[in-house]
């Protein structure tokens, strides 16, 4: 397939880059941390989402070379902020089905520097779904190496609040789509309002994706979600803008 061939170039070409999109406290406004979203910069094409390669590169096996070149150009660019910030790499069930994935994040993390306890993994529910021994040992490795988990996209599929006591994980992303309808005794703002109730007893502090305005941000700080991401604050952006919008609300 003509993608495939120019995906596995523009690997060797450079022409992935990373975006990274900041994530929000609702308790001070301030930015907690950024997560680092792919982008293909196609000669003719022009900028490509994730969502029309990453699917091409988990069929192909390419997701395993570019999975490690995102979490390495991750951690670089991490080293470079200031603080605790932290960076959220998404990782494909792919990655997490290779057994030495511990072996190279512990590898970066001794290479680059950069604390543990500032990069966290965002894994799908479709990565806990598998229920594969490598898998959940994979996982746990990772957390003896202190990195922090996240379950994203919460909320869609088959998830289960059930998926949060499978493993301990360290954050839930609640999925978009529940921000978009968030009024007061909607049937989203209850399931809404449930998960945080949830990871909050469960010690997992709870990110809303997709927040688009006051009204959201504001709703979900009500119910007690911890942190929020969405166009209302600022989409991803390329890693040189960084320290100016950390100077604006870092
Ligand atoms: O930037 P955008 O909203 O289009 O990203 C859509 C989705 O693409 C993300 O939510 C994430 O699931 C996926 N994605 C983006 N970057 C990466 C990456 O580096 N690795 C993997 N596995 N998925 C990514
Ligand atoms: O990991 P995940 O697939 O959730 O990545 C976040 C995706 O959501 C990215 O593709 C990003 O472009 C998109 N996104 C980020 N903020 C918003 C938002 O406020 N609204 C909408 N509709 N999409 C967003
Ligand atoms: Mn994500
Ligand atoms: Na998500």
């Amino acid at each position: 397939r003509e993608i495939e061939t120019d995906l596995r170039a523009a690997l060797e070409r450079n022409e992935l880059e990373l975006h990274y999109q900041p994530i929000v406290s609702l308790q001070d406004s301030r930015i907690s941390g950024f997560e680092a979203l792919a982008r293909w910069r196609h000669p003719t094409k022009g900028m490509i989402p994730p969502s029309q390669f990453i699917p091409v590169a988990e069929d192909s096996g390419l997701i395993l070379s570019l999975g490690d070149w995102a979490l390495a150009a991750a951690c670089r660019e991490a080293t470079r902020w200031p603080g605790d910030l932290r960076v959220a790499v998404n990782l494909s069930p792919v990655q997490l089905l290779m057994p030495d994935l511990a072996d190279t994040v512990a590898k970066l993390l001794a290479e680059t520097g950069l604390a543990p306890h500032r990069l966290e993994i965002e894994i799908t529910e479709q990565t806990v779904l598998a229920d594969n021994e490598h898998t959940i040992a994979t996982l746990r490795r990772l957390k003896e190496i202190g990195i922090r988990i996240a379950m994203d996209d919460f909320g869609t599929g088959y998830s289960s609040l059930s998926y949060l006591r499978t493993f301990p994980f360290d954050r839930v992303k609640i999925d978009r789509s529940f921000v978009a309808d968030l009024k007061l005794g909607s049937d989203h703002a209850v399931i809404v309002q449930a998960v945080v109730s949830i990871a909050g007893a469960l010690g997992i502090t709870t990110t809303a994706e997709g927040v688009e305005s006051e009204h959201q941000r504001d709703f979900l700080k009500a119910l007690g979600c911890n942190e929020a991401q969405g166009f209302l604050f600022s989409p991803a952006i390329p890693a040189d803008l960084i320290p100016r919008v950390l100077a604006d609300r870092g």
